[in-house]
């Protein structure tokens, strides 16, 4: 099989989880940097919706979606696992893992968005302000779940993909609107959690090559 190619771009988040996912397996991907105000023809052949990543995996067939690219790579190279093996935990991690990708993530990545590219014409005024008013109301949800298996990471003493998905939110809140990160007063957990996501070494080794916009 030759060398898998991801699509996407630097600054966007599902982009980010993915490229860490492929660090943590130790698994080399090319990335193809667009940019996402000029997405190219070819990304809507590959992805008629758009949106990246998009892993190009030969001439024939492109997964969308960053969970699904994340789900081909544990079944292509099951070492190290990045799910809990037992099928309860695991069940249990995917819900999470669902929830910072869709609530924390979402909230606050699509508001950047506005801020930097302009609200859409049907956007309330204040759309920015409640999308991320979504961000610290997460924190005491997730806080309550990185009790149950008592840290450091959600499932416990294993690093999985409900971890990697905060890993864009742990790179990126306290560089953008530190604000918005948790408070270690009242949820330790989750800014500890932030904190080791930050140290993981296939998140300095993104950060690193320089998290700029493509020219
Ligand atoms: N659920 C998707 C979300 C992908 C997504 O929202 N990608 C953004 C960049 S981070 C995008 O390409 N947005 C453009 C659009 O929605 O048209 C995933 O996990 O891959």
């Amino acid at each position: 099989m030759s060398r898998p190619r991801l699509w996407g771009f630097r600054l966007s988040p599902y982009t980010g989880k993915a490229r860490a996912a492929f660090l943590e397996k130790g698994v080399e991907v090319d990335l193809v940097e667009i940019h996402p105000a000029r997405r190219p023809p070819r990304l809507r052949e590959l992805n008629p919706v758009g949106r990246v990543p998009v892993l190009e995996l030969g001439d024939d067939l492109a997964l969308r979606e960053s969970s699904v690219i994340c789900e081909w790579l544990e079944d292509r190279y099951p070492d190290p696992p990045l799910w809990p093996d037992d099928p309860d935990t695991r069940a249990w991690a995917r819900g999470w893992a669902r929830y910072v990708d869709d609530v924390t993530v979402a909230s606050f990545f699509l508001g950047m968005n506005k801020l930097a590219f302009g609200l859409a014409q049907d956007d309330p005024p204040d759309m920015v302000e409640k999308l991320h008013r979504r961000v610290p109301k997460s924190w005491p949800v997730l806080e309550q779940a990185l009790l149950v298996h008592d840290g450091p990471w959600l499932a416990g003493e294993q690093f999985t993909y409900a971890d990697l998905s905060a890993m864009p939110l742990a790179v990126r809140i306290p560089e953008w609107v530190p604000a918005l990160g948790p408070d270690p007063d009242t949820a330790p957990r989750a800014a500890a959690w932030l904190e080791a996501l930050r140290r993981r070494p296939s998140v300095v080794a993104i950060d690193q090559r320089g998290e700029r916009l493509p020219e």
